[in-house]
């Protein structure tokens, strides 16, 4: 008998103990419903530049900031682009967020997300639609304005001196692309004595910068200038260079596009003698414009973000120490 109630007492006592070290129960899983829900269809992870873009986007549209993210990545695929915004409709997030790869073919993919009624903000590069209420707003760079600054540049180091420009495209068909391409283009009309040797594009991407400046040098070919249209070809092109025994800034000059940190520090050790500006960090601008909607006001439907360029005597050790990227 005694024992029994031995066991019993402890039986009771092991349940007060287990009892009181279980944690409390936690709250109800958090649910979207207590987020503002964000499906951003990403271009891919092609450069410093895009990397940057990305990291910005999920800094500011984070769940301590009241969002939920849901980010795709393309893989520089349009066709990517178009099922993850599809799953974004099926899914009823509040805002799809689009940083196109390029600009034509999103009228369809776009209809079906506004008769979803669900906003869509552009970001980046443009797109171009049969029916600009498809789109919110867009909040990006001006790419020939970009490409035009190089220009100028050339215009006052060159103008009347011979130039052999070798042209490393961006992704063809991007804003980016055509815009830095209109750009040079106006150069080489208003300056006859600039030629165009080469012109391919780079996909944006370091490796195949260093394969194209590669298969140029191997054949034997001769220029002064590389107008990188944007900095990762540019870092390939530098590689390529050196690695055929040539000098970056002094035997081939080199212009390019985005100024990432690494670039700036190729600035000002001469690498790269111009380098202009696209800047990446559109999270922030991301979310005031979702924070508007959401206070049922209406955003500007097209935003011009302000950038600048930097060449050796323009860049400065503080704007390297304070680049965002
Ligand atoms: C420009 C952006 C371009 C960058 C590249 O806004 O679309 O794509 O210049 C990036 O570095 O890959």
């Amino acid at each position: 008998m005694k024992r029994n109630f031995f066991y019993l007492i402890s039986i009771l006592l092991l349940c007060l103990a287990l009892t009181a070290c279980a944690p409390a129960p936690t709250p109800a899983a958090e649910t979207y419903e207590d987020f503002v829900v964000v499906g951003f269809s990403q271009v891919g992870a092609e450069s410093d530049w895009r990397n940057a873009n990305t990291a910005s986007m999920q800094q500011a549209l984070s769940e301590e900031n009241g969002y939920r993210l849901i980010l795709d990545d393309a893989q520089q695929k349009q066709e990517r682009q178009i099922t993850a915004i599809r799953n974004f409709i099926h899914q009823g997030v509040d805002y799809i967020v689009l940083a196109p790869t390029t600009e034509k073919g999103w009228d369809t993919v776009l209809a079906e997300a506004k008769d979803a009624g669900i906003p869509v903000i552009i970001v980046d590069r443009r797109i171009e639609i049969s029916d600009d209420s498809l789109f919110t707003c867009w909040i990006g760079s001006d790419f020939l304005g970009e490409g035009r600054d190089a220009v100028r540049w050339l215009d006052a180091h060159y103008a009347g001196k011979p130039l052999r420009i070798v042209h490393l495209q961006g992704n063809i068909g991007s804003t980016a692309q055509i815009g830095r391409t209109a750009g040079l283009n106006e150069g080489l009309t208003s300056h006859p004595e600039w030629e165009l040797v080469y012109r391919e594009t780079g996909d944006f991407t370091q490796a195949k910068g260093q394969e194209l400046v590669e298969a140029l040098l191997a054949d034997g070919m001769e220029f002064d200038l590389i107008f990188s249209e944007n900095d990762n070809m540019a870092y390939g092109a530098i590689d390529a260079l050196k690695n055929a025994g040539l000098t970056p800034g002094k035997d081939v000059t080199i212009i390019s596009f985005d100024a990432s940190r690494h670039a700036l520090e190729l600035v000002m050790s001469g690498e790269i003698s111009y380098d202009v500006e696209c800047n990446p960090l559109h999270g922030p601008r991301v979310e005031a414009i979702i924070q508007r909607l959401e206070r049922g006001q209406t955003p500007p439907k097209l935003t011009y973000v302000e950038e600048t360029a930097f060449d050796t005597e323009t860049i400065t050790q503080s704007t390297l120490d304070s680049r965002g990227y």
